[in-house]
């Protein structure tokens, strides 16, 4: 179908006050939405009430956009990208969209002109944090860069009422917040009750006979739930472009109210409505294991179903037989919590739409395909069989029938070998019966990707070793990016400007051919001068934020050492720690030490339940209160928690980075994303050969990189020769003052055996190495305090770390998707 503009519905023009872009243009806009869209007098308007009226200012003016948008999704010629995700971390929208619309200097004029700071406006926006960390925050990367490349794209997720807790530090421990994101509304969605969905939860399956007398299967459920969207646009940098964020919300469907209130059950129905609202009430704040919650499995379903009814529809309309689905739409499995769109896409072709069982696979194979972010054995999901049935009776029975059909190709590929085909079962039939996520998204897949080189190999290697025995060809390795609009433009506009003034703004969307125009200029002294002076401006800016947050006087002048990223054992922020109070050790021994001066600034959530995570953040604010106040120390260390890590905090903190911490055991982070932001910002890495790690050493050269610790090869012969920690502790003195000045209360008068379960873990289990990499760790940091006196030196590798960033982009990322997996062309 091809939508015409018509005579009588004149497109909107560009210049009138609802979509100009001049400065008066925006400003009139800004006094209409205050006036006509919040009926406010302007004096007496708030400030958010004047944020407000310009996110509807700016929003209108992507609307012309959103129109093309509609057309190529109309356009039966092109394929559109679903991404399904159950996190999609945004981060505030009104910055980025000031950007990438290119109206940024203009409402900044505008508003001043209405007596306003764009900054407090900027700072009313309460971030849609709906996601954990990287997983939410690399599909929100993605959707920028799907809109920027001109792809048509639908993200579905969830409308989370809340959103990942706030955090606050109370007596140097996390306390949890919810996050009321939609308290004051938000005005850049839009609500779309007519493309609402229904979903059925429950009930039991039965056979009967159709109206042509064929024996068929009817799904008979006892709970139906009504799935609203919720659009957002994402604007394309600087194009007549969007994506658009489709998040459903959970609601009660009338007719069963109805049903309750026949029968008089007024509090029934009351009840039905409350339940069904539970559905997308809050997100699931874990980053690791599953623990069979219904609510969890209940909440994947939904947004699948809601998302597939959704891309059904379009489909039709687009004036087409649903046996070219696929032709229509690539959907992508953001990870396994999604994966049961696979079985519900075959429910829908097969029993909604009739349609026979081989060809509604050959559909379903050709749209999914699946991408993994994780190898820890607790993080991949698994569903209890009599649970997972009694929620999806249906579906149950549709995954025993793919995996019944898959095992028999098994058995035709390998005759006779029962443990491949037990491995491989998407049924789990050892010990509590249960459903593995991850073999049925690899079963129905047509790729199946890692997020970097070295996890691409090892998911082959090891989690998904028998699947890529039979499928090689399904797997393929499209590494991880970030995108430069809102991790450079937005978050550092002292280095963009730079930047622009040395090679001008092509960069920003052809990241990959034009960044490296700036190496020679690392050795133009004038040029690292000027870089110096960005990053310590940065540096300035985050030095008055952290005084704000946390009271902490830091010296912009010392070393800026980070790691911000969720808490979790194997990203190692203890060894971290252990760095600091080994330094500490050194000056009490020796008070006039001549050290590189630090300041070591940590940031990050603990998942709620993690309560070794959670020990972790007390030991850094423990260590940094006696550390900071001790005058032996004399401001040579400081040590700051810098609460509530999220993605509006990111974007003042990367940009002040010098030290860049990815100091995860080898093999236990996928890929990482925070470390492309860092060097991206010209921060220097720190970092094992870990996830994306490796590659970002080989871009910006092993020289230009401070590496250490063990290799995945070297840590797996450690554990099969018998890793004992204790053996570390007892023969490096170094180590053992710092671990028994821990274990001495030093750093907890309070509360002496308050680290005893960490340092005993330590010494007793090491599960990720710490004591191993501990020696080569020190080391590495004393070469860094080091090369961070020659600040020439330092300023030429930090230049050249941007500059070879390249491949990092999430464009270069989202092109190998639309060629190895998604086969769509892209648009502009
Ligand atoms: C969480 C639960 C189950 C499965 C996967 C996860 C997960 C993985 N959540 N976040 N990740 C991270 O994803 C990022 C984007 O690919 C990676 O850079 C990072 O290494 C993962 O830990």
């Amino acid at each position: 179908m091809k939508l015409e503009a018509k005579e009588d519905f004149p497109p909107a023009t560009e210049n009138d006050a609802r979509s100009g872009n001049s400065v008066a243009a925006i400003r009139k806009s800004i006094l209409d939405h205050i006036h006509f869209s919040q009926a406010r007098l302007p004096v007496m308007a708030t400030c958010n009430d004047w944020y407000v009226a310009l996110a509807y200012t700016v929003r209108d003016r992507m609307f012309g956009h959103w129109m093309n948008v509609v057309q190529a999704i109309a356009d039966p010629q092109r394929k559109i990208v679903g991404y399904l995700s159950a996190e999609f971390l945004m981060g505030p929208h009104l910055g980025n969209a000031l950007i990438n619309l290119g109206i940024h200097d203009n409402t900044r004029a505008a508003v001043a002109q209405l007596g306003l700071n764009l900054d407090d406006l900027l700072a009313q926006e309460e971030e849609p944090g709906l996601g954990n960390g990287g997983l939410g925050r690399l599909a929100a990367c993605y959707m920028d860069s799907l809109a920027t490349l001109g792809v048509p794209a639908l993200g579905y997720g969830i409308r989370y009422e809340f959103g990942i807790f706030s955090q606050e530090i109370r007596d140097g421990r996390q306390v949890e917040k919810t996050d009321k994101w939609l308290r004051l509304g938000n005005p850049w969605e839009i609500h779309r009750p007519e493309l609402s969905c229904t979903v059925n939860f429950g009930g039991r399956t039965e056979w009967f006979h159709d109206e042509r007398g064929r024996l068929r299967i009817r799904w008979i459920p006892n709970r139906v739930i009504k799935g609203v969207p919720y659009d957002t646009p994402i604007p394309a940098f600087r194009k007549d472009f969007i994506g658009i964020l489709r998040l459903w919300k959970s609601e009660a469907v009338e007719s069963f109210d109805f049903q309750a209130f026949n029968v008089g059950d007024y509090y029934k129905a009351v009840d039905e409505k409350v339940v069904s609202e539970t559905v997308s009430k809050v997100l699931y704040p874990n980053d690791e294991p599953e623990i069979g919650k219904t609510l969890r499995l209940a909440q994947q379903y939904f947004f699948v179903s809601c998302a597939l009814q959704d891309m059904i529809r379009v489909h039709l309309i687009r004036g087409k037989a649903l046996d070219t689905f696929h032709e229509s739409f690539a959907v992508q499995l953001n990870d396994t919590h999604p994966a049961i769109a696979v079985a519900e896409l075959m429910r829908l072709l097969v029993d909604e739409h009739d349609m026979d069982w081989c060809e509604a696979w050959t559909i379903t194979r050709n749209v999914f395909s699946y991408t993994n972010h994780t190898l820890l054995s607790e993080a991949l999901e698994k569903w209890p069989l009599p649970f997972f049935g009694h929620l999806l009776p249906r579906h149950l029975e549709i995954i025993y029938e793919i995996n019944h059909r898959f095992l028999e190709e098994v058995r035709r590929h390998a005759p006779g070998d029962d443990g491949l085909a037990s491995r491989l079962s998407i049924i789990d039939e050892g010990g509590q019966k249960s459903i593995r996520m991850a073999h049925l998204a690899s079963v129905a897949g047509h790729r199946i990707n890692g997020v970097a080189e070295l996890h691409t190999k090892l998911l082959s290697r090891t989690v998904l070793r028998d699947f890529h025995a039979i499928y090689p060809d399904r797997f393929v390795n499209v590494t991880n990016g970030v995108t430069p609009r809102r991790w450079m433009v937005l978050s550092n506009p002292k280095l963009a400007g730079l930047l622009e003034s040395a090679i001008g703004d092509r960069w920003i969307c052809r990241f990959e051919e034009e960044i490296e125009k700036i190496a020679p200029l690392a050795d133009d002294p004038a040029f690292r001068n000027h870089w110096r002076e960005v990053k310590r401006g940065n540096k300035a800016d985050l030095a008055g934020l952290i005084h704000e947050r946390t009271g902490n006087t830091v010296d912009p002048d010392t070393l800026f050492d980070v790691q911000v990223k969720r808490i979790h054992e194997y990203k190692r922020q203890h060894l971290n720690v252990l760095h600091i109070v080994t330094l500490y050790n050194r000056i009490r021994r020796n008070p006039n030490l001549d050290i590189t001066p630090r300041t070591f600034i940590f940031g990050g959530k603990a998942a709620p339940g993690y309560a070794m995570a959670k020990l972790i953040i007390k030991l850094i604010n423990d260590v940094g209160a006696v550390v900071n106040r001790d005058p032996d120390v004399a401001g040579r260390l400081k040590v700051v928690f810098f609460p509530n890590f999220n993605v509006k905090n990111g974007q003042m903190i990367y940009p002040a980075a010098e030290l860049s911490e990815q100091i995860s055991t080898a093999g236990k982070e996928a890929s990482g994303t925070g470390n492309m932001k860092f060097s991206m910002n010209g921060a220097l890495t720190i970092g094992t050969l870990d996830g994306a790690n490796v590659e970002i050493r080989e871009a910006v050269g092993p020289e230009n990189f401070f590496l250490f610790g063990l290799t995945v090869d070297q840590v797996n012969d450690l554990w099969g020769r018998g890793y004992n920690p204790r053996r570390y502790y007892e023969e490096n003195a170094q180590l053992r003052e710092a671990v028994d000045l821990l274990y001495s209360g030093h750093f907890s008068p309070d509360h002496q055996a308050r680290f005893v379960p960490l340092l005993d873990t330590l010494l007793n289990h090491d599960p990720y190495m710490l004591l191993a990499d501990y020696q080569a760790y020190i080391d590495c940091q004393d070469q860094i305090a080091a090369a961070y006196r020659d600040q020439e030196h330092w300023t030429r590798i930090s230049i050249l770390n941007v500059a070879r960033m390249g491949r990092f982009s999430s464009d270069r990322s989202i092109r190998e998707y639309c060629k190895d997996i998604w086969r769509i062309r892209q648009g502009v």
